[in-house]
């Protein structure tokens, strides 16, 4: 049964309060009976008066509420629009129903079944230039085991596939859109006017822009199409890693891994679900994944040998929550803490990788074992942003 998430019906707003009472008289001793006819007549009146106002105030207290739940739920966007559920905040509804660990009597084989997506970064076009060719479509995916999602996403899933460039080279980037409303995409590695660059494009057309990638490190790409909240939420985003031109410390691996939200309309079986609006407004999201699905390099791991220098290359996609990057049982050699890569920390036991933004971790284990890589804010942790890297190929699981 889904369980309810109980939330105050003001928003933080203060509640109506009635007006006070009026002001007491003092009294005279010497009143008489004419007096009081007098003063119960004006009190009748006041009570009257009061009365009026506190119904006008109440009626005009219910309308902002409204006001104030259209504008959050979307901003007069019409509830039809494909892929979104807007009840839950058009209708003012106070409850919220999570589907959180919620999964299908199959979903153990569907796990082990699933293909996990390719972490390994991959290598960077040769010359001076890196041609990317985005395609925008609406994708039924899987975002844990055998829980479905109806996505609007770059071809190939969400997130996209991985774009990896150096330092220096001009990034020629083509943007179609196959899906069925305006979209966009607004690249963090980018300095470019974004009202030119990052604008709508409309269903079946395409846009070109360029820049040059002078700008190491770790970033996102999205749809920046309003409400981005809901156009990142639905799966638009991905990774793209600049690699600088001064060569870094000598890694034996590199992995991607991009952190995002899901919030789900409905637990996602048989049925896909899609976006609950209302959930990521609260940001209440249902599961936490990395690259995607939750889980799935537990069941697949990530592998390295002893001693090996395994370089991650962290995206925090959000659309709202940050990543505490931690890998249990060890510590962060060198961290270039939000992907600045003219330094690194040494020795650091979790480092915060915001949304939007990014973090260049690397360890080197020597002892065999299963080392989980989570967000150490372990709410993200119970809804599957956790994976494993399996260090000298040992045999078992390990769970967090
Ligand atoms: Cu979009």
């Amino acid at each position: 049964m889904p369980s309810t998430l109980q939330q105050p019906r003001t928003n933080g707003r203060p509640e109506y309060s009635p007006p006070p009472p009026p002001p007491r008289r003092t009294q005279r001793k010497d009143d008489n009976s004419g007096y009081w006819a007098a003063f119960s007549l004006l009190l009748g009146m006041l009570v009257v008066v009061l009365g009026t106002v506190a119904v006008w105030m109440g009626f005009s207290a219910h309308d902002a509420r409204n006001d104030a739940q259209k504008a959050a739920s979307g901003g007069g966007m019409s509830s039809s629009m494909p892929g979104m559920d807007m009840s839950g905040g058009a209708t003012g509804s106070s409850e919220l129903t999570s589907y959180a660990g919620q999964a299908p009597a199959n979903a153990e084989a569907a796990a082990a079944r699933h293909v996990p997506m390719n972490a390994a970064l991959p290598p960077a076009p040769a010359g001076p230039v890196a041609r990317v060719h985005l395609v925008l479509v609406d994708k039924t995916i899987e975002i844990a085991p055998g829980i479905k999602y109806s996505a609007w996403a770059f071809s190939g899933g969400a997130p996209a596939p991985f774009i990896h460039v150096r330092q220096g080279q001009k990034v020629e980037l083509t943007l179609t859109n196959k899906g069925v409303i305006p979209h966009s995409v607004d690249f963090h590695a980018a300095r470019i006017a974004p009202n030119v660059a990052f604008k709508d494009v409309q269903p079946g057309a395409s846009i070109h822009y360029s820049f040059v990638a002078n700008d190491p490190g770790a970033f996102m790409f999205h749809c920046g199409t309003k409400p981005v909240l809901a156009h990142i939420a639905n799966g638009m985003y991905g990774a793209i890693i600049v690699e600088p031109r001064t060569p870094l410390p000598h890694a034996d691996k590199n992995y991607v891994l991009v952190a995002s939200e899901w919030y789900l309309s409905s637990p996602g079986f048989p049925k896909p679900a899609t976006l609950d609006m209302a959930k990521a407004q609260r940001q209440e999201p249902d599961w936490v994944t990395w690259n995607g699905y939750a889980g799935q390099y537990v069941t697949h791991p990530l592998t390295a040998d002893p001693g090996q220098t395994v370089r991650f290359w962290v995206v925090d996609a959000g659309p709202s929550f940050d990543t505490d990057f931690h890998i249990v049982g060890t510590i962060l050699n060198r961290a270039w803490l939000n992907a600045d890569m003219t330094h690194y920390q040494s020795n650091v036991q979790t480092a915060m990788v915001p949304a939007g933004g990014g973090g260049v971790f690397d360890v080197k284990i020597d002892q065999p074992g299963l080392y989980p890589f989570v967000s150490h804010s372990f709410a993200a942790v119970d809804l599957g942003q956790v994976g494993l890297l399996n260090v000298g190929n040992v045999k078992g699981t390990m769970s967090h």
